[in-house]
């Protein structure tokens, strides 16, 4: 670890010389990480398709304030638009220095939540307050990231997940969680919210219409067996292997052709996203039938003042 080009281990499970830091980015309440590969000396080699994005507030059970969201908000975005990513690993640093506390995410950080919905950032309050800001719930402005960009995205439950952070979890498409820390508790009605959108609706899909509305409305504390038996977890691992299975499942989905992988993800969205969900599928339908020679004849038509002839492409019968 003394090694000056690895960067700082974050995490108990974080493995230094299997990442390097993503260049460009100030931030202060997440880290961002890019999988390498080095050589014996620790330089890099090449990077790997997988990032690691995660909270880095273990003190307060990593819950998010706004800054939080805006940089969790500005990672993904970069791995969404960052050519060579196929896979997110989103994580919880850790364990709290000051009780060993081991946390994915805690939600909301109920210290800072206003009466009328604002989330005070630091030193701001509700005179100062730029307005255009008030109410901003803009977790779920990442919610909507991570279910529409084309690329897996893996939740590794290093801890608790609680609240807005168990919602997290839900809106990944996978989630593996450590069997000795990995902890589930719905606790939005408990201090006063709801996720009334993919937070509840999306788990219902996957653990069924009574378990959800028993997580919701009882509060009660899951295991990560347990939530691999209700069917909203992936996988139970030890601790100790967290990451490196993240990295395996990561692997596997590097093995598989882009394309596929993000038509995949749209089909699976469409049907519970509704019109918007039909829009990214068909989004990624309209690209790709961009690249056939008959969308190019429709365009060169137009480009060349004349009729289009479809006499090469036929209707299908
Ligand atoms: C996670 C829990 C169960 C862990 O319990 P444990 O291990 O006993 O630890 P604690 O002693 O409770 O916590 C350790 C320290 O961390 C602080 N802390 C923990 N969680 C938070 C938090 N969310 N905000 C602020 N501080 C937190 C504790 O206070 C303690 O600090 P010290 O040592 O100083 O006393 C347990 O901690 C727990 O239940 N946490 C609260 C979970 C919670 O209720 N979260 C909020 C739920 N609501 C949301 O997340 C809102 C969702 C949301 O954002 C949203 C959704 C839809 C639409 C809009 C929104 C929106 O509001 O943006």
């Amino acid at each position: 670890d003394s090694n000056p080009q690895l960067p700082a281990k974050v995490s108990d499970i974080f493995d230094p010389t299997r990442w390097r830091v993503v260049e460009g980015f100030d931030l202060e309440d997440m880290t961002y990480h890019r999988q390498v590969e080095r050589d014996a000396d620790g330089t890099v080699i090449r990077d790997l398709p997988t990032v690691r994005i995660a909270f880095d507030r273990p003190e307060v059970r990593n819950a998010f304030r706004p800054g939080t969201v805006d940089e969790l908000y500005r990672a993904m975005d970069h791995a969404r638009m960052s050519s060579d990513v196929a896979t997110v690993l989103l994580t919880g640093n850790g364990p709290s220095a000051k009780d060993g506390g081991h946390s994915f995410c805690s939600g909301g950080d109920q210290r800072i939540r206003g009466r009328d919905g604002y989330r005070y950032a630091q030193g701001e309050h509700a005179d100062s307050i730029d307005p255009a800001r008030a109410g901003r719930l803009h977790i779920l402005e990442v919610q909507r990231l991570m279910r529409t960009m084309p690329k897996v995205v893996i939740a590794v439950v290093n801890g608790w997940a609680a609240g807005g952070g168990h919602s997290l979890h839900v809106v990944s498409d996978l989630s593996i969680a450590s069997r000795e820390h990995g902890r589930f508790k719905q606790t939005d009605a408990t201090v006063g919210s709801f996720d009334a959108g993919y937070g509840s609706a999306l788990l219902a899909r996957q653990v069924g219409q009574k378990t959800a509305r028993e997580i919701f409305f009882l509060a009660r504390e899951y295991s990560a067996e347990d939530m691999v038996d209700m069917g909203a977890v992936n996988e139970a691992v030890d601790h100790a292997r967290l990451e490196d299975v993240a990295l395996e499942y990561a692997a596997d989905i590097a093995k598989q052709s882009p394309q596929a992988i993000r038509m995949l993800k749209f089909a699976f969205n469409l049907a519970d996203d509704g019109l918007a969900g039909q829009q990214v599928f068909a989004g990624e339908a309209t690209r790709m039938a961009y690249m056939t020679d008959e969308a190019v004849e429709g365009r060169d038509a137009f480009l060349e003042k004349r009729d289009p002839d479809w006499s090469a492409h036929p209707y299908y019968f």
